[in-house]
């Protein structure tokens, strides 16, 4: 059998190739030029005369090209040139430090023209709520971890410590980065041992919401509290920074009263709902003053659950994901925003109505804590000849729940209760008990602030706040109430 050269077999696949191209031309044409046909033979010709060797000469993909793409191809993610050089953004000057409530940021040092981070992955003592902890994994004493937050340009090194007793990685969600850094145990790297320290590096090519996890035994690691976010800000915004950036991850854990670690292997019924590792009352609330112009970055890193994140008295915009800024002609206008697992949103807005607004997860079961899941159904029951009978064996027997959840939590503050557990629902609101606990917060808005402290209980301007009726009103407006 005669051998061929690799530059036959070349040549020889590059006539095909120049042929197949002309081909998929000849179409085109056809389809506008009723008389193309005509031409093809010159065109063979030419095919077979030269065209081969220019197909290799200048190959169609350069594989640095993505590289150059000018920014207005629609595909090209990232938002600065890869190959430019920046100096590291300073906080303050070069972007508004973002608010964590209840969380933390990562501190860095700028070494040469690197911003280096020290994550350490470690077990923590975490409290949900005052009266109610469990031994989670975290970052740096934190769940989720500090927030990292860098400027798109920005040459990143972060050294990550492994004091678990068990291999771990970090993967950074949505970052565009190099293949090798991306933090996949096994599939981009070996995993980092307990007492190791690997080193990730990598450039912020892009600005926007992303998030940081473990990568390694997920369902475990993630669900103990392996998970942080990851804010990169632009170098050059296209519209003015917000007064207010804040910063909210979802979780949900399942720890069962009276236990003191999460039970990860569950996949539904989780029990704990948490921003940033809070359920209410135990979370800080989110403050902005009148007419402040204001960004919540919410990301989803729990196991099973996506969030509907809805905000009272405020229409706002979904302006951003973790692909990417949305064109301004394509914000949704929204009340509740939904956060999928593993997605980040962002929603801005002007905070221009004054106000105590709750902000929470619309999911019912959400808003509940650790003790208002799995009870028998008692709503309706009447208890009374139960309670005696029961009160005989037990003293101070009493059946809870018949008047649906909320009293349940009231009663919990001067009642025997599991040890490490808080109650179904609930904290003292300025009018009555709030009886909603786990993912929610409140969004407080005033018009003279000297501090974004919290500011207490919002006094409703005068004949702004609901009342009982009175009969005159009633019955001047032909109401009949019974
Ligand atoms: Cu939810």
């Amino acid at each position: 059998m005669k051998k061929i050269t690799r530059r036959q077999a070349l040549a020889g696949s590059g006539i095909a190739l120049a042929g197949a191209a002309l081909v998929g031309k000849q179409a085109l044409s056809q389809a506008s030029d009723p008389h193309a046909g005509h031409k093809m033979p010159a065109q063979m010709d030419h095919s077979q005369h030269g065209a081969t060797t220019k197909v290799f000469k200048k190959p169609v993909v350069d594989p640095n090209a993505v590289y150059k793409t000018p920014r207005g191809n629609p595909w090209y993610a990232r938002t600065v040139d890869p190959e430019e050089s920046f100096q590291p953004g300073e906080p303050g000057k070069d972007y508004t430090p973002v608010v964590v409530p209840s969380g933390a940021t990562l501190p860095f040092n700028v070494v040469d023209d690197t911003k280096v981070f020290h994550l350490i992955a470690e077990e923590i003592s975490h409290e949900f709520a005052p009266g109610f902890k469990a031994i989670c994994w975290g970052y740096n004493g934190h769940t989720p971890g500090p927030i990292i937050e860098a400027v798109e340009g920005d040459k990143i090194r972060i050294y990550v410590t492994n004091k678990l007793a068990v291999p771990t990685t970090v993967h950074w969600h949505g970052i565009i980065l190099p293949m090798g850094m991306d933090g996949v145990s096994g599939l981009t790297q070996r995993t980092i041992k307990p007492g190791e320290t690997f080193r990730y590096e990598f450039k912020a090519v892009q600005h926007g919401t992303f998030m940081y996890h473990s990568h390694k035994d997920t369902m475990t690691q993630e669900g103990m509290g392996l998970t942080g976010m990851f804010i990169l800000h632009p170098r050059k915004p296209k519209r003015e920074r917000p007064h207010r950036d804040f910063a909210l991850m979802l979780h949900e854990w399942d720890i069962k009263p009276g236990t003191y670690r999460p039970d990860t292997s569950v996949s539904s019924g989780f029990n704990t709902l948490t921003f940033n590792g809070k359920v209410f009352p135990g979370i800080e609330p989110l403050v902005a003053k009148l007419n402040d112009r204001v960004r919540i970055r919410i990301g989803n890193l729990s196991a099973m659950d996506h969030h509907p994140i809805h905000l009272h008295g405020y229409a706002f915009r979904e302006t951003e994901t973790d692909g990417g800024e949305i064109p301004e002609s394509a914000w949704r206008p929204e009340t509740t925003v939904l956060v999928a697992v593993g997605q980040t949103r962002n929603i801005e807005f002007v905070a221009d109505n004054p106000g105590d607004w709750a902000m929470h997860c619309h999911m019912t079961h959400h808003v509940m804590n650790q003790m208002g899941h799995g009870l028998p159904n008692m709503v309706g029951a009447d208890p009374g000849l139960l309670d005696k009978a029961v009160g005989s064996l037990v003293p101070g027997y009493m059946t809870m729940g018949t008047n649906g959840m909320i009293g349940m939590g009231q009663m919990a503050s001067h009642m025997d209760m599991p040890e490490n557990s808080i109650p179904m629902v609930g904290a003292d609101g300025p009018y009555e008990y709030i009886g909603a606990g786990g993912m929610f917060t409140v969004f407080k808005v005033r018009e003279n602030l000297t501090s974004y402290d919290n500011p207490g209980w919002y006094s409703p301007p005068k004949g702004t706040l609901v009342r009982p009726a009175t009969q005159d009103e009633m019955d001047d407006d032909g109401i009949f109430a019974g």
